[in-house]
């Protein structure tokens, strides 16, 4: 019996919280990774939503991440902020940096914010919408664990690494893309894993670096990028972005130090806001964005990345979401402690 269970999104908040809270999450830490939960949640991004609490439990109880840590900013230069996540979730770190982003993004017209010691288990939109819904163009970079195979290879070797951009858009949310570098999230694949469905072909290889349907095999064995070697230089891009460059983890890296709890990888963070009004040579950038943006929506069967997104956002306030029983039953039992 795994029909869906129907929740309000203030339900999906106060039961997060419950659980990180039993799970002895501070207060910060609690409300800052419910929000993300409730956010994907809302957002109809069900491989990162509270299909991923039980992970962030087994961290906590594993003592791999600090539920309590506190975040420490600083900055390295005029246009360089740093957060020091202290081995804590990054929801919270991500949120202590974004002011002062702002900040240096405004006064120096370029600005980045280097993560690092944190464990990300999220979607990356939040962080770029955010910086766009205050006028900025934001990118943001994060790394994961070896997963995927490098183009050519077989064996695993980048994260899924994914890149988001966001950009600004007057009266109306931010245009958001928000991708993996590998053809799909692992997310995508441990529900289809869940769901007892074969993954499509192109997404993975078994141990034996053969091509393969089953989502087992394909985790067991290696993830692929999304379009063959473009892809794989953007995910060796981020490992570079997320890793080398803010002095943090490269996703080998963080598969040799993780211990297996299913939990959220090690890592840094890697975000970059631009305000569009100190770049150009006139004019007003963002409105001159929407003439792009109309042009793709004058085509037939075409649409904004990001729209799925917002349009779901309208629904689920009213509507709710729904959970797999099995979900629904697990995290009642998390609930406790
Ligand atoms: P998808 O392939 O589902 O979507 C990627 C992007 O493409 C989204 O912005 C989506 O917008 C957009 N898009 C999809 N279809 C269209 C279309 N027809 N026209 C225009 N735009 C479109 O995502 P992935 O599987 O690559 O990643 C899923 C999530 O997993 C992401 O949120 C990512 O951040 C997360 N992830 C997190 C990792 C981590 O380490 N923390 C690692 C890897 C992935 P829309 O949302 O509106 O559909
Ligand atoms: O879905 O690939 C993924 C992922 C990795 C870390 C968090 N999500």
């Amino acid at each position: 019996m795994n029909e869906p269970v129907r929740m309000g999104l203030g339900e999906v908040h106060a039961l997060a919280t419950e659980i990180f809270r039993a799970h002895g999450g501070s207060p910060e830490q609690t409300r800052a990774v419910a929000d993300t939960v409730t956010a994907a949640e809302r957002d109809e991004c069900e491989s990162h939503g509270l299909f991923r609490v039980p992970g962030y439990v087994a961290s906590i109880r594993s003592g791999k991440v600090d539920a309590a840590a506190e975040p420490a900013v600083t900055r390295l230069a005029p246009a360089v902020v740093r957060v020091d996540g202290a081995h804590g979730f990054a929801p919270l770190a991500l949120e202590a940096g974004r002011e002062p982003l702002i900040e240096a993004a405004r006064e120096q017209g370029v600005a980045a914010l280097a993560i690092t010691d944190v464990y990300h288990f999220a979607a990356l939109w939040p962080e770029t919408e955010a910086l766009a819904e205050r006028g900025l163009a934001a990118f943001a970079f994060v790394a994961a664990m070896a997963y995927v195979a490098p183009a050519g290879g077989t064996k695993p070797l980048y994260g899924t690494n994914p890149m988001s951009f966001a950009w600004p858009r007057a009266g109306r949310p931010p245009l958001v893309f928000d991708q993996a570098s590998s053809a799909s999230a692992r997310g995508e694949i441990m529900l289809h894993e869940r769901d007892g469905k074969p993954i499509p072909e192109g997404w993975g290889l078994d141990a034996a670096g053969d091509p393969t349907t089953d989502p087992a095999a394909a985790l067991a064995g290696a993830q692929l990028p999304f379009g063959g070697y473009k892809g794989a230089s953007i995910a060796l891009m981020i490992e570079l972005l997320a890793g080398a460059l803010v002095g943090d983890l490269f996703s080998f890296e963080a598969s040799e130090v993780d211990n297996g709890d299913g939990g959220p990888p090690r890592g840094g963070e890697l975000v970059i806001a631009i305000d569009p009004a100190r770049c150009s040579r006139g004019g007003d950038p963002v409105r001159r964005a929407e003439a792009l943006f109309a042009r793709v929506l004058a085509q037939e069967g075409a649409r904004l990345p990001s729209d799925r997104r917002y349009a779901a956002r309208l629904r689920t306030p009213v509507e709710g979401v729904s959970i797999p029983r099995r979900l629904y039953d697990a995290l009642q039992d998390l609930r406790g402690g």
